[in-house]
């Protein structure tokens, strides 16, 4: 794996802080004693956990998927987030979901057009799958984007133990709906939060999700998933817009229809089901042209499927990705 390297000159003192240490030595952080002062730091006084806080995760694979584009800092990372069962304010999930959100026990339940359905607990579900790390760019379709280095399982192996049958032509995932846990579902009114029918939900076609870049992940920064970013387990579709990237999920369902999706049920103009990354349709009240990825200063261009269109591109051959995007 490359991870390009910024010149001494550009690092700055505050900057000297987990992620530069994590560029360096990918697997430097088990140590006992830096997990311990994570502990002592708990709850009220950081809300973000830092990530010494978080279990590491073992032999992580390398992935050729991955790009060797500047990180994005665990910072920004894990306290510039859209997780809306916690609020729509990006610092909410970050100073709400580590203080609910428990990570275990988890379920996932398979269910739908599948030959092993059923329910199991996270650590079984994941168990015997290759664990490896992926480098993606994740483009939100609010026009900003970041390089974070996920870690979890491919979605297609996943989808191949499930064993889905001749009618699975799509795959929908549900967050959890515990409105104990995540303030927004238990909305009340006329409120934006209390118009959305959650659980979240999203769904990909069938072809999609056992395309080779879909990924289930369940760390980033080679540690346990923070909270704000979906823990235990969330997709990462990086050609995408982030929205799709569903967060905390608890189940996985098989159907023959093309599943109802949250942004696309709540905006119908404005999100459709695709919602592949395309600098050339614009969003009805924002250009999709340009982005800013977080930490830099000036804007760059989106590119077509963020980057991925070598990959995918064949995937949508005769489609209108203007009118199906
Ligand atoms: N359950 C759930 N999943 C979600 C969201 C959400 O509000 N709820 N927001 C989505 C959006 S809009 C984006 S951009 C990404 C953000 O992921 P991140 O916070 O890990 O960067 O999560 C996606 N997954
Ligand atoms: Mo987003």
């Amino acid at each position: 794996m490359l991870i390009k390297k910024r010149r001494p000159s550009d690092v700055l003192p505050s900057e000297i802080t987990p992620e530069s240490i994590y560029r360096d030595r990918r697997r430097f952080l088990k140590t006992s004693a830096l997990a311990a002062a994570g502990t002592i730091l708990a709850p009220d006084f950081v809300t973000a956990k830092p990530m010494e806080a978080l279990e590491s995760l073992d032999g992580l694979a390398d992935s050729a998927f991955s790009t060797d584009e500047t990180l994005t800092g665990y910072e920004e990372i894990t306290t510039y987030n859209n997780f809306y069962e916690f609020g729509t304010g990006k610092e909410d999930p970050s100073s709400l979901a580590p203080k609910r959100l428990e990570h275990r026990p988890w379920t996932i339940t398979i269910s739908g057009e599948a030959d092993n359905t059923g329910e199991f607990e996270i650590d079984d579900f994941l168990s015997g799958l290759t664990l490896e790390e992926r480098i993606y760019r994740l483009r939100c379709v609010e026009a900003w984007s970041m390089v974070i280095p996920w870690a979890g399982v491919s979605l297609a192996s996943v989808i191949k133990r499930a064993a889905p049958t001749s009618k699975a032509k799509y795959v929908r995932f549900d967050t959890l709906y515990d409105p104990q846990v995540m303030p927004a579902q238990a909305a009340r009114g006329f409120s934006f939060l209390a118009s959305i029918d959650w659980p979240y939900r999203e769904g990909l076609r069938m072809d999609e999700a056992v395309h080779p870049l879909s990924f289930l992940a369940t760390g980033l920064y080679g540690k346990e998933m923070p909270s704000q970013n979906g823990a235990p387990i969330r997709l990462v579709v990086p050609w995408k817009y982030g929205f799709k990237s569903i967060k905390s999920i608890v189940r996985i369902h098989f159907q023959e229809t093309q599943p109802e999706t949250t942004w696309a049920q709540l905006a119908p103009s404005e999100y459709g089901f695709y919602a592949n990354v395309n600098p050339e349709v614009n969003h009805p009240r924002w250009s999709q042209a340009e982005e800013r990825r977080i930490g830099e200063l000036f804007k760059r261009d989106t590119l077509m499927f963020n980057g991925y269109a070598d990959e995918v591109a064949p995937l949508y051959a005769g489609m209108d990705l203007r009118a199906q995007y």
